[in-house]
């Protein structure tokens, strides 16, 4: 059994969901230019319709209700609310997440808004973009709006969706929008997404409401492939670039000086300014932590397979760290190439509940994607799915028990949806959709973790 109050949720990305990118006077996103461009998403898939739920996000809700969810986790769209990303606002655009939210409270759904997952205005990336240090300030005047017009009924607000994802996929490796490959410039991106939740959170605080406000990391143990010192150095160099870059500036205001020694020869770091650090480790509510999978590395030149390959023709994301290889650490692997390991979500949890103790944590994504198929009955049977989530919560009681602050857990996500790169072909949902009709269909991870929900805990399961 869970404590009572502990938050039962999903999650789910504006842009991976929405579709409907020219309604109601939304701008474009890094994410449209993106897509339009030849060979950047698998199948040339786009986001144009993804599962439509601008248009039926009642019914989801509905759905969301039936399974029994205490909490959502959804993002806002920037270019749906500030088109242009900065000046005018659209009430059209927020006016939807009014009543997206407004629906969830009918149901006693806990609205949980993230503000910034991935889609960036088109113009501010024209003028710059996240190297650029007026992104941050521009993202903290949204913050401020978003804020001011939806904190009368949302109470759990996150700022940046895992920054390093923005950074090093979007400007290094370019596997995501908005498509660049300059490691100098994903190094500045990646200082000023933290800045950027820094300034929001500021931004947020001023208004005096009740909000609880979370930072939100993507993190990753990382091992390395054999004791040798190449592959001890190489796990070090990954874990700072994944975990500690962001954990560190975020909960204790300092970037780690190893790894801005690894990046040395790459910038002065000139863009880190006096007071920023201050700025981006004001205290926080929450930290929401998303979970996947465990690194494992290998610093020998010339081991260079890698676990977490981009799906399309990209550079390396870890920059000054090209040469580390990702092993196959031995366990079974989703259909995304990642590794199930739920006690790497132990490790990770307590290391930052040792090393950053004080901060409430939850687990804002964790889930698996793998080849469902819809059966003769109409039905969706996903065992492998079922197991992870299963085998992810018995790991998160286990570190309640231990005395890990861990209050909730957050499914990605609540339905298949456009994941990224890869398009419409890995699907993450605990609702199968068929991108044709749109039908939604309860996976038995779903049915099952309703089932969990209603005991609040694990005693039965649902097949
Ligand atoms: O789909 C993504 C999500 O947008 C961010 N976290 C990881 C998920 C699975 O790749």
């Amino acid at each position: 059994m869970f404590p009572t109050g502990f938050v039962w949720g999903a999650a789910t990305s504006a842009y991976q969901i929405e579709g409907s990118l020219s309604a109601d006077g939304r701008g474009r996103s890094i994410w449209d230019t993106f897509c339009g461009q030849d060979g950047r998403i698998v199948g040339g898939d786009n986001a144009d319709t993804a599962i439509d739920h601008y248009n039926r996000y009642r019914d989801d809700v509905k759905l969301m209700a039936d399974l029994g969810l205490t909490a959502y986790r959804f993002s806002v769209s920037w270019p749906r609310i500030q088109p242009d990303g900065s000046g005018a606002y659209n009430a059209q655009g927020l006016d939807f997440y009014k009543r997206l939210v407004d629906e969830l409270l009918s149901y006693g759904i806990d609205p949980w808004l993230t503000l910034y997952h991935w889609d960036l205005p088109q113009p501010l990336e024209d003028a710059g973009g996240w190297p650029s240090r007026d992104t941050s300030k521009r993202f903290a005047d949204f913050a401020a709006t978003v804020h001011a017009e939806l904190s009368d009924r949302v109470r759990h607000w996150s700022t940046v969706n895992e920054p390093w994802c923005s950074a090093f996929l979007g400007y290094a490796s370019g596997e995501h929008a908005p498509g660049r490959r300059e490691p100098a410039a994903a190094l500045r991106a990646a200082h000023h997404l933290n800045l950027a939740h820094g300034l929001a959170v500021q931004a947020m605080r001023a208004q005096n409401a009740d909000s609880q406000i979370g930072g939100c990391v993507n993190v990753y143990p990382v091992t390395p492939a054999t004791g040798s010192e190449a592959d001890q150095d190489a796990a070090r160099r990954i874990d700072g670039l994944q975990n500690r870059f962001f954990l560190d500036a975020l909960l204790k205001g300092a970037y780690p000086e190893d790894v801005l020694a690894d990046l040395g020869h790459l910038s002065d770091m000139e863009f880190i300014q006096d007071g920023d650090l201050a700025t981006i480790s004001a205290p926080l509510d929450m930290l929401l932590i998303n979970y996947y999978s465990r690194f494992t590395v290998s610093g020998a030149p010339g081991g260079a397979a890698s676990a977490a390959a981009a799906p399309t023709d990209s550079g390396s994301p870890w920059i000054g760290s090209e040469h580390v290889g990702f092993v196959n650490g031995g366990r079974p692997v989703t259909s995304m190439g990642w590794e199930v390991d739920d006690s790497g979500l132990y490790e990770i949890l307590r290391r930052i509940a040792d090393e950053y103790p004080r901060v409430p944590l939850y687990i804002s994504e964790n889930g698996a994607a793998y080849d469902d198929e819809i059966g003769e009955d109409g039905s969706v049977h996903d065992p492998e799915r079922l197991a992870y989530i299963e085998a992810h919560l018995r790991t998160c009681h286990a570190a309640i028990e231990s005395g890990i602050p861990l209050q909730g857990y957050f499914a990605w996500s609540l339905m298949d949806n456009f994941e990224w790169a890869w398009g419409y072909g890995k699907r993450f949902g605990l609702v199968y959709v068929d991108y044709e009709t749109q039908a939604r269909t309860l996976k038995s991870s779903a049915l099952w973790y309703a089932d969990a929900i209603r005991h609040g805990g694990l005693l039965g399961r649902a097949q």
